[in-house]
């Protein structure tokens, strides 16, 4: 019977970019000086379309020289461009309002373009732990006011651009207090402020080369073949441990890949990418020496080429430290991904694998 801890690999060998894959050749395309504020980082960011411009909302993480932990400042910038390419910076970060107060350390931004309103689905770190929520554009600057905020220990918020069967429906990725492996969860909503019926959308162990965790990347797309969500995964390996920056231990690998949903039911998981679609390897991805990680793709955006809607682009944080974009058509994207269905219909599997009926 499947065992959902068991069957995760324990190491997923050399992993490769796939060849439907085109780099943007002058990656990154947003970096720390191309910001007008203090930045060391600048990274996973949000990216959509709104009212006619692309829009950018960037990790913008500030530390010290020798790079101490914790960061001097983590927040979120927002800025508009005609080509999704070159990028006009608003001159302040988002400010997300909540009770009167500013959220502090908003992080790990997607942008949901909804009945014409900007939504930004965040986290936000703080003495509470990490807590994921979403917010609605002024509709003008850079203030945001949210609409609902997430229990902590959750992350990778992401929402649908439409009401889907009368409902709202977000992504979430909860942590697990037995520890790895961590999956997306989905929710639905009548009114964007309380939300239920959760479930699990999609397992790490549905993800072939994941052992570790996933997580939502960009609010999924619309598509005639169905709901089309980029995701980033995780495997972990600790015979690989490096030393990064600060004395830290890293042996994680984050890359990227798709995964496509039924047009009727978008929580009914209908085919995957069985490799990774992005792993990092151009120089930008791996790292480099005094940042503390390495080998990370955190996709955040993905949206159909204006210019040309036979093309996908895919907007991921490279290496912890830029903005890179990457493309591929989705004929070809749709060639690489296997017809599939989720390993565990819902996540009721009792320790005792015994006792499971399999459904
Ligand atoms: C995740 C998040 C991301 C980050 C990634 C790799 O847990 O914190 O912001 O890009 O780790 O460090």
């Amino acid at each position: 019977m499947f065992n959902p801890f068991k069957d995760l690999p324990k190491d997923s060998g050399k992993l490769h970019s796939s060849p439907i894959i085109h780099r943007y050749e002058r990656n990154p395309i947003l970096s720390d000086k191309d910001v007008p504020y203090a930045a060391s980082f600048v990274f996973n960011a949000g990216v959509n379309l709104f009212r006619g411009k692309y829009v950018i909302a960037p990790r913008v993480d500030l530390f010290d020289e020798e790079r101490h932990t914790p960061a001097l400042a983590i927040g979120t910038g927002l800025g508009w461009s005609d080509d999704g390419i070159h990028w006009e910076m608003e001159p302040e970060q988002i400010r997300v309002h909540y009770k009167g107060k500013i959220l502090p350390w908003v992080c790990d931004a997607r942008l949901t373009v909804l009945e014409d309103e900007l939504y930004l689905t965040f986290c936000f770190e703080n003495q509470h732990s990490e807590r994921p929520g979403i917010a609605k554009w002024r509709g003008a600057g850079v203030d945001f006011d949210a609409v609902c905020i997430g229990i902590p220990q959750q992350r990778n918020m992401v929402l649908y651009p439409e009401k889907i069967n009368g409902m709202y429906m977000r992504l979430e990725r909860p942590s697990n207090q037995w520890g790895d492996p961590f999956h997306i969860w989905y929710a639905k909503s009548p009114d964007m402020k309380y939300w239920g019926e959760q479930e699990l959308l999609l397992g790490c162990e549905d993800v072939p080369w994941a052992n570790k965790k996933i997580g939502a990347g960009a609010p999924p797309i619309k598509t005639d073949k169905g709901w089309l969500l980029i995701f980033h995964a995780v495997d972990d390996n600790p015979d690989r441990a490096v030393t990064v920056a600060g004395g830290r231990t890293w042996s994680k690998r984050y890359t990227c890949g798709a995964a496509l949903f039924d047009k009727d039911d978008p929580t009914k998981l209908i085919a995957i990418t069985k490799e990774p679609l992005i792993a990092a390897e151009a120089p930008y991805e791996t790292g480099f020496e005094g940042i503390w990680v390495e080998d990370t793709i955190f996709p955040c955006g993905a949206i159909i080429d204006q210019n040309d809607p036979s093309t996908l682009r895919i907007y991921y944080g490279a290496g912890d430290y830029c903005t890179c974009l990457a493309t591929a058509k989705l004929e070809e994207l749709w060639s690489v991904m296997t017809p599939t269905k989720r390993k565990a219909q819902y996540a009721n599997i009792p320790f005792r694998i015994e006792e499971w009926d399999g459904q």
